[in-house]
């Protein structure tokens, strides 16, 4: 990625994000399981008709709009959505979250080898290093960011770089199937979102595969005020991919009124949408804001969780005007928009 990144990447901006409801009210951090219904909030759309088992010739066009329909309903209301029948096997999704825990299981000192450097945002982030909100303590999990522009090719484990780099291909071809719905769903033509997503995997773009993992929580560690898995934040791209293992915590805030759980339901991938998606539609589609906590019986457990997160992002030179025409926004370059993004957050 490029150089001006790194610079502002590891630093850090105290109070972007104003809206701090657990921390100031006392709200209790830790989840017991008699919240787990609650993902009914974040409506399952089948995606049977579009997902990648349906070959790029077999579209159709009545069944593209349909589901367009739906995901421009879901995006509009919650700006999140589970897809069942997307067409990237379990396999797969279990096979990269297997290689990936054999890397974040190896010792510290074998893992700061492959650590981001100064001008990149690829590789190894350490435990508490982020604050995905910037007004609790670190975030408890560790991350690796793969790119294949980026790839430094220093692997230790070819399986882990192959099927990084599987993952990756996998999951853009789904996001480009999303943004053919949606654009469709939204009244554009039907390549207008995936057009500017030209350069996914090639220099130019800031789409990223995230391997997620959060590390178990022994008895007698206890957290710092505060402290969660991952803090408050809304994506900062077009749309976002969570595959989730079983554990579960991480949370929504569905319209603004209190974070509820966005649970793992198995075969689905969890899609959400990000900020610039929001302001390319002038705030039709919703950013919405999210975070990991740490489920009640996680505590003094010896269970990590992972998930595998995919950011689908505009390519840097691809100019964002708002879709509508109302220029509610300024234009402005993917490239510009996340080094906005950066300069307000770090
Ligand atoms: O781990 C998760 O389930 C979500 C993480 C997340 O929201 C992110 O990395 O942006
Ligand atoms: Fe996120």
């Amino acid at each position: 990625m490029v150089d001006w990144m790194g610079k502002y990447f590891h630093s850090r901006f105290p109070g972007f994000i104003p809206e701090l409801e657990a921390l100031n009210s006392g709200e209790s951090l830790l989840r017991g399981r008699e919240m787990s219904d609650q993902s009914k909030h974040i409506p399952v759309i089948d995606f049977a008709q579009c997902g990648l088992q349906v070959l790029e010739e077999g579209l159709q066009t009545g069944d593209v709009s349909l589901v367009g329909q739906l995901l421009k309903e879901a995006f509009s209301t919650v700006g999140f959505c589970y897809l069942k029948n997307h067409g990237i096997d379990q396999q797969l999704v279990d096979k990269y979250m297997a290689v990936s825990r054999n890397f974040f299981e190896q010792s510290v000192e074998d893992k700061m080898k492959h650590a981001t450097k100064v001008d990149s945002y690829y590789g190894w982030i350490a435990v508490e290093r982020e604050k995905l909100n910037p007004e609790r303590p670190g975030d408890l999990k560790e991350a690796f960011n793969f790119n294949p522009a980026d790839d430094s090719d220093d692997w230790s484990d070819v399986e882990f770089q192959q099927t990084s780099m599987d993952m990756f291909q996998r999951c853009t071809e789904l996001s480009q199937r999303i943004c053919d719905a949606l654009s469709v769903g939204i009244g554009l033509r039907r390549s207008f979102l995936r057009d500017a997503h030209k350069f996914a995997g090639k220099k130019g773009s800031a789409t990223t595969l995230r391997s997620l993992y959060y590390p178990p929580i022994p008895e007698g560690s206890p957290l710092k005020p505060g402290q969660i898995r991952a803090g408050e934040h809304s994506d900062y791209g077009s749309i976002s991919l969570v595959f989730q293992d079983d554990i579960g915590g991480l949370e929504a805030n569905i319209h603004g009124t209190g974070y509820v759980p966005a649970s793992p339901i198995s075969g689905t991938v969890l899609v959400n949408i990000g900020d610039l998606l929001q302001r390319w539609t002038s705030d039709k589609l919703l950013a919405t804001k999210h975070r990991v906590v740490v489920p009640e019986n996680e505590i003094g457990g010896k269970k990590c969780r992972q998930s595998i997160v995919f950011f689908f992002y505009p390519d840097y030179d691809y100019l964002i005007k708002c879709v509508d025409g109302s220029d509610k926004y300024d234009p402005i370059t993917g490239l510009d928009y996340l080094k906005y993004r950066y300069s307000i957050t770090f």
